[in-house]
């Protein structure tokens, strides 16, 4: 069977949706992401079938309308309901108070709280139980990242003989982290339960197999460049790295259009005779916002010339809003921009441009033309799709990426990129202002070969990648 024979199973916390009311009706629009547009035409082709939460309550219709879009998209939408208060315990909890921030090397936003654990175990049985009741013997299974890590472990309990596949969208951590939380071992043992584990770096393989090595003395390990090999309890577990990315085309192509042509101008028109620097991301601690805007500020504070000349402009889209570490962010951001502003500003010339929303399509691609310089700093990132699709819309070939070592996509950017590392506020500092008098010859040097590594690596080939790796499927 080749990868495009394949009739996808996908399983993810979220659908890929949105249901709303608009105009009195119940709607469903797409939600925007690269995996869904990735993985469409191949759901499309083979009629393929995707399990998640639809995000909505039980006041919405949600069977009903799940069939007349699945009609519509030629492949099928399934939902697992979630209540209220799973959605604050396995969600908000376990998943995002616990082994998000743990798996992002910060141990300090995580709880540790039993009765979370017992939900987030909860729901993934559920996802299991429903997975059962929907499996056809033709499908691939493909369950995707951190909020369903023991769903494998519990169709094992169920005696579903399947074949699993799993992608983990954010980092793997390393051992000494992992051996804070008390349920270490069941999380390594249950990812051990798929068949077929990828992961975004080699770094967060190697996390991994360390992991195994430390907590389950029993199984074997083999390496290999890009996969390794578990052996446990009879079975052989696949182990590989797949970097995701974007389709490069779409970014291109929409960015060469004068839909967005007109937008970017739009950007410079309303900031004039300056350099632009760009900031986009979810809101979210790992990000490394606060420290992004003290970088910006110690460049003008070492780099007078930069004065009148430069600004940042940074996008925040708002994210997880009722977890209250994102709230408190959300005001350091605020208190933040507004102090730096207050010290830096002159008549004509603000250093700091700070948006709390999200954009369109063309505004987003709008501001990645407009902006001479993508100032891309989480602390940690599993890869970071902006990054990607910054050089993608680069259309005029020159823009400049700057980019934290500690994003999945530095393993492959790192060649066309000025790294830095976020902490290091001198270092980002210095990098602004190496962009800021970067000759055009190196720009366009540095930014085709950028282009040419998402070119290559992009979306399609992840897909492929992960597929054709997965010989038992
Ligand atoms: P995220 O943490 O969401 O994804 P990222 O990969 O950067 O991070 O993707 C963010 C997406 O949101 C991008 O596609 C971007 O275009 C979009 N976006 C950002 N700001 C926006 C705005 N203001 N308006 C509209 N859209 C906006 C998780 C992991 C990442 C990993 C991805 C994919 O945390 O590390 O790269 O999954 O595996």
């Amino acid at each position: 069977m080749t990868e495009s024979d394949r009739k996808l199973f996908i399983v993810s916390n979220r659908l890929p949706i949105i249901i709303g009311v608009e105009d009195d009706q119940w709607k469903v629009n797409p939600s925007s992401g690269g995996l869904i547009t990735a993985l469409a035409p191949l759901m499309k082709k083979n009629h393929g079938t995707w399990l998640g939460w639809p995000g909505c309550g039980p006041e919405a219709p949600v069977e009903e309308l799940l069939e007349k879009y699945s009609r519509e998209q030629e492949y099928t939408l399934k939902s697992v309901a979630i209540t209220d208060v799973e959605v604050e315990h396995y969600y908000r909890g376990f998943s995002n108070q616990t082994i998000w921030p743990l798996f992002h090397d910060l141990l300090g936003y995580c709880s540790f709280d039993a009765e979370n654990w017992n939900y987030y175990n909860r729901v993934n049985e559920r996802f299991a139980a429903e997975v059962v009741k929907l499996i056809g013997p033709d499908h691939f299974v493909w369950i995707h990242d951190y909020q369903l890590i023991l769903v494998a472990h519990y169709l094992r309990e169920l005696k579903a003989n399947l074949h699993l596949n799993f992608f983990l969208h954010i980092p793997f951590p390393a051992c000494d982290l992992l051996q804070r939380m008390p349920w270490r071992s069941e999380i390594v043992y249950g990812l051990l339960q798929y068949d077929h584990l990828g992961f975004q770096t080699n770094h967060d393989r190697r996390n991994f197999i360390q992991c195994v090595k430390t907590m389950i003395p029993e199984a074997s390990v083999k390496g290999y460049r890009q996969q390794s090999e578990v052996r446990l309890e009879g079975r052989t577990i696949k182990l590989g790295t797949y970097p995701i990315s974007i389709d490069f085309h779409e970014f291109n192509d929409f960015a060469a259009s004068k839909e967005v042509a007109d937008a970017a101008w739009f950007v410079h028109e309303n900031l004039p005779s300056r350099k632009l620097v760009l900031g986009v991301d979810r809101l979210d601690y790992t990000k490394g916002i606060p420290e992004r805007f003290l970088a910006f500020e110690r460049a003008l504070e070492k780099y007078p010339d930069l004065h009148r000349h430069i600004s940042l402009v940074q996008i925040v889209v708002p994210s997880r809003t009722k977890v209250p570490e994102y709230r408190d962010l959300k005001e350091v951001l605020d208190t933040l921009s507004g102090r730096i502003n207050g010290r830096f500003s002159r008549q004509g010339w603000v250093p700091i441009h700070y948006m709390f929303r999200e954009l369109n399509r063309t505004q987003l691609l709008g501001y990645y033309r407009a902006c001479e310089v993508a100032l891309i700093t989480p602390l940690r990132d599993g890869m970071n799709l902006v990054a990607k699709e910054y050089c993608a819309s680069s259309v005029e070939n020159d823009g400049i990426l700057i980019l934290s070592e500690f994003a999945g996509a530095a393993d492959q950017l790192q060649k066309g990129a000025l790294m830095v590392n976020p902490y290091d506020l001198e270092g980002t500092a210095d990098a602004i202002y190496a962009a800021f008098v970067m000759t055009e010859e190196e720009r366009r040097r540095r930014m085709r070969t950028l282009r040419g590594e998402i070119r290559r690596n992009d979306v399609q080939r992840w897909i492929e990648w992960f597929l054709k790796s997965d010989e038992g499927g």
